[in-house]
């Protein structure tokens, strides 16, 4: 498996909750890296393009309003397989199909609120990272990295 890197976000419901902390431990202690990360409150048109996909669903205008609707916390995760790996943690988009032991399953309630965003392919990580971290990620070394791969 090759190093990935993938964007990962703590939505609005995780900010107010105070889960900032707890869900970036999660990730740390797997042993993925974190090079780059910032608040952001995220204006309609960052929203828009980020849910592009999802723009003739229904639920399309209340995503973007919830996402707009207080700070996220965004960042750039990298590990080996780490895409995949970010999103087994989180568990299912539902919370309420969510295996507890998942950031989703233990954490939230539902599908509306459900804490956490990562990229679910690397076409997508490579899309949502330019679009949330034009400035880049940093590149640096862990004396841990020769013990985790
Ligand atoms: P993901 O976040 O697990 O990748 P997606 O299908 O990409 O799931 O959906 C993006 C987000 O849109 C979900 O995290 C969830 O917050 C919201 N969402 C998805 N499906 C529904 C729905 O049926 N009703 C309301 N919100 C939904």
């Amino acid at each position: 498996m090759a190093q990935e890197q993938t964007f990962v976000m703590v939505k609005p419901d995780g900010v107010q909750r105070g889960l900032i902390g707890e869900i970036l431990a999660r990730f740390e202690r797997k042993g993925l890296k974190l090079v780059a990360a910032k608040l952001v409150q995220v204006s309609q048109e960052l929203a828009e393009a980020h849910y592009a996909e999802h723009r003739e669903r229904p639920f399309f205008p209340e995503l973007v309003r919830f996402i707009t609707s207080a700070p996220v916390f965004a960042m750039i995760l990298e590990g080996e397989n780490a895409i995949a790996v970010v999103r087994g943690m989180m568990g299912k988009t539902n919370p309420a199909e969510a295996q507890p032991g998942t950031i989703r399953g233990d954490l939230a309630l539902t599908i509306g609120m459900n804490v956490v965003h990562g990229s679910d392919s690397p076409e997508s990580a490579k899309r949502e990272m330019e679009l949330w971290f034009p400035e880049g990620a940093l590149s640096y070394e862990r004396s841990l990295d020769a013990w985790l791969a």
